[in-house]
């Protein structure tokens, strides 16, 4: 039977890049995100190019009543979700602890921490009810390590990787394999939302080296989905070759 994946957050980034390469290896899809029209995009693309079916669920993971919702509004064929992968996400704002936003720190929390939550929590029971499945939560580089303006993002992703290592522990007698993948500094939209939308600060974050792109991650959380039953890998922690810690890169 055609396995399927649930990918959040794949309208851009790293989630869009991981809903191709899951079609490429034949899984049926199902994307989520707020803007319909990119899911309805790649839905389109996706089914031109891939033998496979996709579904398009549009939500805020913010909001718990409307990960319900459209959790609920799935028919039966697509209960029997393989694979979760808890991409959305976002920074906003890069500040001293001092001068930071509140509305951008609740953007985080609520994104990162809550909306991930939110998703695993309507995910799992199908999960349990199938006695198996694989949940991939995308930390970060932020979520191992500290940096200057980083605090609450950074607080985020230590969230996730606390969260994964429980999760790991609370599903082991269901047979639900728990996996993080933390990237270090990949080309995407990250940048433009972290900076509200001001493009020339977001180009000079990948400005004078190369950073990862989204495919790199997408085909490591592949590789991590396909290791045999037996095989989980715990987490990846994955870097441009240039850097060498969150503060760290080598550019030209
Ligand atoms: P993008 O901004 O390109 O993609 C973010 C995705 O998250 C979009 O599809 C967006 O969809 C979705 N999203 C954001 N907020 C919400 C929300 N409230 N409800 C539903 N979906 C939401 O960034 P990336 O691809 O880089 O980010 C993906 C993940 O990778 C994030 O968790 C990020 O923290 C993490 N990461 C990124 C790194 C980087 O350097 N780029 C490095 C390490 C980790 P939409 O706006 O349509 O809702
Ligand atoms: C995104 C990478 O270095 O901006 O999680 O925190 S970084």
């Amino acid at each position: 039977m055609t396995k399927i994946a649930l990918i959040t957050g794949a309208t851009s980034g790293i989630g869009e890049a991981t809903a191709i390469e899951f079609a490429k290896h034949n899984y049926n899809l199902i994307i989520t995100g707020r803007r319909s029209g990119r899911l309805i995009e790649l839905a389109k693309n996706i089914t031109e190019e891939y033998d496979v079916k996709v579904k398009t669920l549009v939500f805020d993971v913010r909001i718990k009543t409307s990960v319900d919702e459209a959790m609920d509004s799935l028919e039966a064929r697509w209960n029997k979700i393989d694979v979760l992968v808890n991409n959305a996400g976002l920074a906003s704002g890069l500040d001293p602890i001092q001068n930071g936003d509140v509305a951008d720190w609740e953007k985080m929390i609520d994104t990162n921490v809550k909306g991930l939550l939110y998703v695993s929590k309507s995910v799992i029971p199908l999960m349990i009810a199938n006695k198996k499945g694989h949940i991939v939560n995308i930390s970060s580089i932020a979520g191992k390590e500290a940096y200057a303006n980083g605090n609450v993002y950074c607080a985020t992703k230590h969230a996730v990787e606390a969260l994964t290592k429980s999760m790991r522990i609370d599903l082991l007698k269901e047979g639900i394999k728990v996996s993080s993948v933390s990237p270090g500094m990949v080309d995407t939209e990250f940048s433009q939302v972290r900076f509200h939308g001001d493009a020339k600060r977001a180009e000079d974050v990948y400005k004078g080296f190369e950073p990862l792109h989204a495919v790199d991650i997408a085909e490591t959380i592949w590789f991590i989905a396909s290791r045999p039953a037996h095989v989980n890998i715990n987490d990846v922690l994955i870097m441009p070759t240039v850097q060498a810690s969150a503060v760290y890169v080598n550019k030209d």
